[in-house]
C-alpha cells in the first residue's frame, strides 16, 4: 500500500476514505512546524494532503518517493512550484468549489467595514451607548457605488455578479501577465477594464482577489493607498502579502481611506498587531472559505486529487486539478 501524510486535521470521514486506498499517517493533532513536517516525509511517503504547509526544495529532498502534494486550498503559494517541477512532483489545488462562499464573505466584509458594524458593536458591548446621534458611526453606501475588483478570475467574477443586485458600477484590473477577461464575460458582468491607477482613483469599494506571487507582493502599498478616495473601503480576501499591512495601518490612521475589511494578513497568524490600534477595520482570521459545505467540498476535492494522482480510484491517473500537469507520468527526480 502506498503511504501518505495528511498534514493537519481534516474531516475524520475523509481520513477514513483515504485509508481505503493508502497507509495514512494522519496528523490529527496540532499544526506541524516545517522541521517536523520534513521528518514525517523521511518515512517514504508517496503523497501528502496539505492546507497551506510550506513545501519547498528541502522538504522535497527529505521525501525521495513523494510524487504528489494535494493542497486543500485554491491558493498554492505555499508550494515552491519550481522545486516541484525540478523534482517531478505534482501539485494539485481545489479551485471553483469555494468561489461563491469566498465572494459571500468578501461581500460581508465589504458591507461590515463601511457600515462600521464591528466598530459600533464593540462600542455597544463596552456599554458606551447613551443616546442616538445623527452622526454616530456614519459610513458610506454600497448600493449604487463603484466596485473595483483587482483580480477578475474565477473568484473575482463572483463579487462582480453580486454587484448587479446592488446597482453598482463595476471596474476591474488584472494582475501581472493577465489583461482583460473575455468580452462576453465583461458584457455579462457589465465590467469595465481600467488601469490599476484609474481603478484606485475611481473606486468606492475595492476587493482584492488575486493570487500571491512575487510580482503581486504589495500590490497595495503607500503609493496605491494615496490614490484612493478618503471615503473608500479596501477588502482583502486574497493572501497575506498582497497588501503592505504597515502602510495600510498608516493610511487608516491618517484617514487616507475610510476603512478596510481583512481576512488575510502578512505573516498570519502572527499578523501586524498595529492593526489592532485602528478602530475602523474589520479583521477576521482567514475564514473566507469556512462554511460546512465548502470546507467539505474542498476536503473531498483534495482527497479526489490525491487518490487519482497516486493511480487509485475511478479517476486513476487523471487528477481533476493538476497545477503542473507536465510532470504527470514522469519519474521522480
Ligand atoms: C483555505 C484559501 O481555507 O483556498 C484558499 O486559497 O485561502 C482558504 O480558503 C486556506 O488557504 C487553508 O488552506
Amino acid at each position: 500500500m502506498q503511504k501518505i501524510l495528511v498534514a493537519r486535521p481534516i474531516f475524520p470521514d475523509v481520513v477514513e476514505w483515504l485509508k481505503q486506498y493508502f497507509d495514512v499517517d494522519a496528523n490529527q493533532g496540532d499544526l506541524l512546524p516545517t522541521e517536523e513536517l520534513t521528518r514525517h516525509f523521511t518515512d517514504n511517503k508517496d503523497g501528502a494532503l496539505t492546507a497551506g504547509e510550506p513545501i519547498n526544495a528541502s522538504v522535497l529532498a527529505a521525501a525521495p518517493r513523494l510524487r504528489v502534494v494535494s493542497n486543500m486550498a485554491v491558493g498554492y503559494n505555499n508550494f515552491d512550484m519550481a522545486a516541484f517541477n525540478a523534482a517531478n512532483v505534482l501539485g494539485t489545488n481545489t479551485p471553483d468549489v469555494l468561489n461563491e462562499t469566498t465572494a459571500d464573505f468578501g461581500w460581508a466584509l465589504m458591507m461590515a467595514a463601511p457600515r462600521r458594524i464591528a466598530e459600533s458593536e464593540h462600542y455597544l458591548r463596552a456599554g458606551l451607548w447613551q443616546k442616538w446621534s445623527y452622526d454616530a458611526f456614519i459610513g458610506s453606501d454600497l448600493y449604487g457605488s463603484t466596485l473595483g475588483v483587482i483580480g477578475m478570475g474565477r473568484i473575482g467574477q463572483a463579487p462582480a455578479r453580486r454587484a448587479k443586485g446592488f446597482n453598482m458600477q463595476v471596474i476591474y484590473h488584472n494582475y501581472h501577465n493577465r489583461t482583460r477577461v473575455l468580452p462576453e464575460i465583461e458584457a455579462k458582468l457589465n465590467a469595465e477594464y481600467v488601469s490599476k491607477q484609474d481603478l484606485l482613483r475611481r473606486v468606492d469599494h475595492v476587493v482584492l482577489v488575486l493570487p500571491y506571487t512575487q510580482e503581486n507582493h504589495h500590490t497595495i502599498g503607500t503609493v496605491e493607498l494615496a490614490l484612493m478616495k478618503p471615503t473608500a473601503t479596501l477588502t482583502d480576501i486574497a493572501r497575506g502579502g498582497i497588501v503592505d499591512d504597515a502602510a495600510l495601518v498608516e493610511a487608516l490612521h491618517a484617514k487616507q481611506i475610510a476603512t478596510a475589511g481583512l481576512d488575510v494578513f502578512e505573516g498570519e497568524p502572527n499578523f501586524n498587531r498595529d492593526l489592532l490600534t485602528v478602530p475602523n477595520v474589520v479583521l477576521t482570521p482567514h475564514i473566507v472559505s469556512a462554511t460546512e459545505a465548502t470546507r467539505r467540498a474542498m476536503a473531498n476535492l483534495a482527497a479526489d486529487n490525491l487518490i487519482a494522482a497516486l493511480g487509485e480510484g475511478p479517476r486513476a491517473g487523471r487528477p481533476p486539478n493538476p497545477i503542473n500537469p507536465d510532470v504527470i507520468g514522469k519519474a521522480r527526480s
